[in-house]
């Protein structure tokens, strides 16, 4: 190479998809359409970027449940709601093991361990580096879902081996306040640059169906589409609604609107995988092959959540089986 010959720099940012802004006017815009035309548009983008028929599962274990000092008001582990979940301590290696022997049979290819933390302890993540290591020498990607990280917290995961963490902006920034009071948007995007910023694949979503406008779900996808790069993993919960907990009660989503928002992910953050989450227990196979059809290619696998249920997995493979959709 001669020293006038031009070099070609890699942006990392040109490694990933380009992330265009998305104003929350035209994210809402997405949503008013007529509902055909907002799957067929939905269809188009999900089949430049990935095969239509192949859907990722995760399984998830909850590591670390209940007693936790947030108070989230959709969530049954919180110390401040009296659901009848019983704090427990971090649950041991071989016991985890066991978990993650029993997905991998299953056929899950990603392994999600959840605490109910609001942010671990330096010496939670060395435990937690433990129970990482064992599950990748499974054979299955790793992801966690510990609350907020510090950055160092975030490298020692990254080094142990963490493919994905799970970090969700859950609504709106302006919705926040009316759902947690013990913590701000603002920190949860600072754990999220912390997990970017380690190497980590970042997984955020959120939760619809806790009686926010259409509006503020368009706020809340807005936000995720515009992180650069977008999120690689979007999880979209409907609210599980459990007893006890401040927004039990709270009026149903329109199944349509769930489809509605899956599509607009799909939209918005093309080459993510959007991960139809929590609510599959109670949705019709119907509304979920919608959500297939909106572009969703992802769903959590096992008969529970963290501490709610989810479809069995002969329910899911018969789904699978009856919609010729192929498990990646
Ligand atoms: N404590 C950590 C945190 O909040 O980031 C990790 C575990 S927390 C249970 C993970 C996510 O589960 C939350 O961000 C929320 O999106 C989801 N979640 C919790 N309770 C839910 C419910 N009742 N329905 C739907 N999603 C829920
Ligand atoms: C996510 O977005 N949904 C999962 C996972 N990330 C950790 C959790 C859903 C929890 C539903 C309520 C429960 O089972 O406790
Ligand atoms: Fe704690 Fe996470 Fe539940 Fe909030 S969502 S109460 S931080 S476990």
């Amino acid at each position: 190479m001669t020293a006038t010959q031009p070099i070609h720099l890699v942006r990392p940012q040109a490694l990933h998809a380009s992330s265009e802004r998305w104003s929350v006017d035209a994210v809402e815009a997405l949503f008013e359409l007529p509902f055909n035309d907002l799957l067929f548009r939905a269809q188009q983008v999900h089949r430049e970027h990935f095969d239509a028929n192949a859907v990722q599962r995760s399984t998830l274990l909850s590591i670390k449940t209940g007693g936790c000092p947030e108070d989230c008001g959709y969530c049954p582990q919180s110390a401040h709601h009296d659901t009848g979940v019983e704090a427990d301590k971090l649950m041991d290696l071989a016991t985890v093991r066991a978990a993650a022997q029993a997905a991998v049979a299953a056929g899950a290819s990603r392994f999600c361990m959840g605490a109910a933390w609001r942010e671990p302890k330096d010496r939670d993540i060395e435990k937690v580096v433990e129970l990482v290591r064992e599950v990748k020498s499974l054979g299955l990607e790793a992801c966690c879902t510990l609350g907020m990280l510090s950055k160092p917290q975030a490298l020692a995961l990254k080094e142990a081996g963490v493919d994905y963490y799970n970090h969700n902006l859950d609504t709106a920034p302006e919705a926040y306040g009316r759902i947690i009071s013990t913590r701000v948007y603002e920190e949860r995007l600072a754990t999220l640059g912390h997990v970017r910023e380690a190497g980590m694949n970042v997984c955020s979503g959120g939760i619809v169906g806790m009686g926010e406008s259409r509006r503020e779900r368009a706020g809340l996808v807005a936000q995720l589409a515009n992180l650069d790069p977008h999120p690689e993993s979007v999880p979209i919960n409907e609210l599980v609604q459990v007893e006890g907990t401040p927004l039990a009660g709270t009026d149903k989503l329109d199944p349509f609107e769930f489809v509605r928002t899956i599509a607009v992910a799909r939209i918005t953050m093309p080459t993510a995988y959007v991960r139809l989450s929590a609510g599959r227990q109670a949705m019709g196979d119907a509304v979920q092959a919608l959500c297939f059809l909106a572009g969703a290619n992802s769903i959590f696998y096992g008969d529970k959540l963290l501490t709610t249920g989810n479809p069995d997995i002969e329910r899911d493979e018969t789904l699978f089986t009856r919609l010729g959709l192929r498990a990646v």
